[in-house]
């Protein structure tokens, strides 16, 4: 029987963090009245994550959880997209391995696409700050809000935070749309809202709790003007028409 929902988590060089996390993932869901499958996108790591994923989906052997590995790091977009591909939900959530947003919250984005009110939900950190416990290095921040208002400014999409690694899809209507993305690192996630909104899906922002975990894979300097690279991408590509999908 195919799961109800599923649960993606990328995962680069996450052998110290992953464990604990996806424990959490699976006690939360399992024994509930939905069914959860759960896929760790292992994206080219060097170290032991695939390993540690496997172990503890062996501790849970009757959850429905499985690991995808390649041997070259992709980025976090690409990895996101083929644990997407392979989700076999009706419901995709993709969260960071570090459930910096925690998974109890999973249920403010799942019910609204169950209800069909929305087709994309993603978490927010901007629209309820009394929801963060531990913010980011205050640099870090800032940088948040500056790259928030080049995407506004750049796309006009109206929102104030598109990178929470915390998000839904309704996967009969988003799966076509992945044919279409081109950003595999992290400005994949402007290109997701930006692509899905152009084709008329309802997108929802959703604040939800979140917590810094200091142990940051993003390199500051290098991913950020790397992001700032890859809006400027997504507004050429919208305006050379790349965003049209079949038989329009
Ligand atoms: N940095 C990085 N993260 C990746 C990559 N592929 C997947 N990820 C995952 O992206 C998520 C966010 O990373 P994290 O270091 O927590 O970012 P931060 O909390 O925004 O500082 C984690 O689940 C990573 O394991 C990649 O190529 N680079
Ligand atoms: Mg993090």
């Amino acid at each position: 029987m195919k799961p109800q929902i599923s649960i993606v988590v990328p995962a680069y060089e996450e052998e110290e963090r992953l464990g604990d996390s996806l424990r959490k993932i699976l006690t939360h869901t399992g024994g509930g009245e939905m069914s959860v499958e759960i896929i760790v996108v292992d994206d080219g790591s060097r170290d032991g994550t695939a390993e540690v994923a496997r172990t503890v989906f062996a501790e849970f052997p009757d959850a429905g959880a499985r690991v995808i590995r390649y041997e070259t790091n992709r980025g976090k977009g690409f990895a996101v997209k083929t644990g997407l591909l392979a989700a076999e939900g009706k419901i995709a959530l993709f969260s960071d391995a570090d459930l910096s947003t925690p998974i109890e919250e999973m249920h403010k984005l799942i019910d609204p696409i169950m209800a069909d009110e929305f087709d994309v939900t993603f978490g927010s950190r901007a629209l309820d700050r009394s929801l963060i416990g531990t913010h980011q290095p205050w640099r870090r921040e800032q940088g948040g809000k500056v790259f928030n208002l080049v995407v506004r400014l750049m796309t006009g999409m109206p929102f104030w935070d598109t990178q929470c690694g915390f998000k839904a899809f309704n996967i009969e209507k988003f799966r076509p749309l992945l044919d279409v993305m081109k950003i595999d690192r992290f400005g994949f996630d402007v290109e997701f809202l930006y692509v899905a909104r152009l084709h008329g899906l309802r997108l929802k922002e959703i604040p939800v709790r979140w917590n810094n975990d200091e142990r940051s894979k993003v390199s500051v300097i290098r991913d950020s003007l790397r992001m700032f690279d890859e809006v400027r991408q997504i507004r050429k590509n919208a305006g050379n028409g790349i965003y049209a999908t079949d038989g329009e």
